[in-house]
């Protein structure tokens, strides 16, 4: 199975930026997408393959079809990577801020939907394509203070099962990688800005990079066309769980 042509939301940092410069090293056609234009047009002047950029927010739907929909014909999307999401505040459920509840539930979950909805189509009609949800350990446990984080990538894994069985007998891998402590701006927009809270996440142990977590995405997209690696939890070797994490 060979993809030609991947669309990544949220390539202007971290996971997806990192994806992004591996899959262009490969020789992919990217479609990049993130709400900071400035960063895609410089991923669009550095990258050495095609890049076509969006600039849109996945809360808002009117803005996902009509980006999706004013592709050129020539890129058609075969691999779609659903990487858009970040934590918004860490705080016990009975003093949580409703509107990082909001953001989180709007942005992991609902725009996830809205960009898979919009491109699956074109997928369903060439019979071809590959889905890779980026979920989270917070897919699969619970951590204090995690409360509606934890919900929304809870959310993201049954929403990979479900498409599994949904696209089961079409052509089209639905997969997910969920990874724990990666260091990329996460903390930094979890915690508003907080340089020293967003340090200490990642502090005296050797976190995950973004690239860790790009190329075991381009190994997925590599497997022959029977092989789906479907659910892929991926942790520092330092972290054991959600919770518990060995820093020298
Ligand atoms: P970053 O903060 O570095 O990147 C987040 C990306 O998502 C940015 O490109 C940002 O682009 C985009 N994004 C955020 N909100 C929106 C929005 N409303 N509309 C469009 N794009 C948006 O974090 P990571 O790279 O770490 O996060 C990527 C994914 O990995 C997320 O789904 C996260 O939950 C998941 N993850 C991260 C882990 C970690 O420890 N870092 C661990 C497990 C999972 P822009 O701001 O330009 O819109
Ligand atoms: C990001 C990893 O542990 O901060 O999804 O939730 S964690």
């Amino acid at each position: 199975m060979t993809f030609k042509t991947a669309f990544i939301t949220g390539a202007t940092s971290g996971i997806g930026k990192a994806t992004a410069e591996i899959l262009a090293d490969q020789g992919y056609k990217l479609i990049l997408c993130g709400r900071r234009a400035d960063r895609l047009e410089r991923l669009k002047e550095e990258l050495p393959t095609e890049v076509h950029t969006l600039t849109f927010d996945v809360r808002n739907q009117a803005e996902v079809d009509e980006a999706v929909a004013t592709l050129p014909d020539h890129l058609e999307i075969d691999v779609l990577i659903n990487n858009a999401g970040n934590a918004h505040g860490m705080a016990p459920l009975q003093s949580g801020d409703v509107a990082d509840w909001d953001a989180m539930i709007d942005i992991n979950v609902k725009g996830l939907l809205y960009v898979t909805r919009a491109v699956l189509p074109g997928m369903i009609d060439r019979n071809n394509g590959y889905i890779i949800n980026i979920g989270s350990i917070a897919g699969k446990e619970v951590y204090p203070s995690g409360n509606v984080y934890c919900a929304s990538k809870h959310a993201v894994d049954a929403i990979n099962q479900g498409l599994r069985i949904d696209l089961n007998g079409t052509g089209i891998k639905v997969s997910a990688i969920n990874p724990g402590l990666v260091e990329t701006e996460f903390s930094m927009v979890r915690f508003k800005g907080d340089e020293d809270r967003s340090r200490k996440v990642y502090a005296g142990m050797d976190a995950l990079q973004a690239r860790d977590i790009a190329e075991i995405i381009a190994f997925m997209l590599s497997r022959p066309a029977h092989v789906n690696l479907a659910d892929i939890l991926v942790l520092p070797q330092a972290q054991a769980s959600s919770t518990i994490v060995s820093r020298k």
